[in-house]
């Protein structure tokens, strides 16, 4: 299998609203193998420097100022397709287009309260594991389903 590895948050909404479980499920039931994993407070140069791609946006500071508003279920999730399935299960930025059965499209109703980050390709799940992670929290094991997952 070509195993990836992406960075999937639950922003402060998602902790709130008590969804981590739920959140964590669909990745986990999918088959994909959870790599690393940390309850943290981002303070708001660390949210400015995740969201760096968007600071010329108008939604720019009132995105840091929430991210950085309370704790964020930080993760790595690996498995083949990983970082394109993991938007899949997302669903679109905007919940109002998310399609039902993503966890924005079931979970969340508007754009700037959409519950979930995923990395959206294999440049910025790079950069973002790095930004969020020491590589010795990541963990390599192999998974007991891993067989029956992948054949
Ligand atoms: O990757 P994704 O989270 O789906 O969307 P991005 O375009 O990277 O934007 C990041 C974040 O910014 C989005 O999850 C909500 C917020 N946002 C917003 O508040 N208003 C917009 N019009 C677009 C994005
Ligand atoms: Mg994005």
């Amino acid at each position: 299998a070509e195993m990836e590895r992406t960075f999937i948050a639950i922003k402060p909404d998602g902790v709130q609203r008590g969804l981590i479980a739920e959140i964590i499920s669909r990745f986990e039931r999918k088959g994909f193998k959870l790599v690393a994993i940390k309850v943290v407070v981002p303070t708001k140069d660390f949210a400015e420097k995740h969201y760096h791609d968007l600071k010329e946006r108008p939604f720019f500071n009132g995105l840091c100022d929430f991210l950085s508003s309370g704790p964020v279920v930080a993760m790595v999730w690996e498995g083949e397709g990983v970082i394109k399935y993991g938007r899949k299960l997302i669903g679109a930025t905007d919940p109002q287009k998310s399609e039902p059965g993503t966890i924005r499209g079931d979970l969340a109703v508007v754009v700037g309260r959409n519950i979930i980050h995923g990395s959206d390709g294999p440049e910025t799940a790079k950069d973002e594991i790095n930004l969020w992670f020491k590589p010795e929290e990541l963990v390599s094991y192999t998974s007991n389903s891993e067989k029956w997952v992948y054949g």
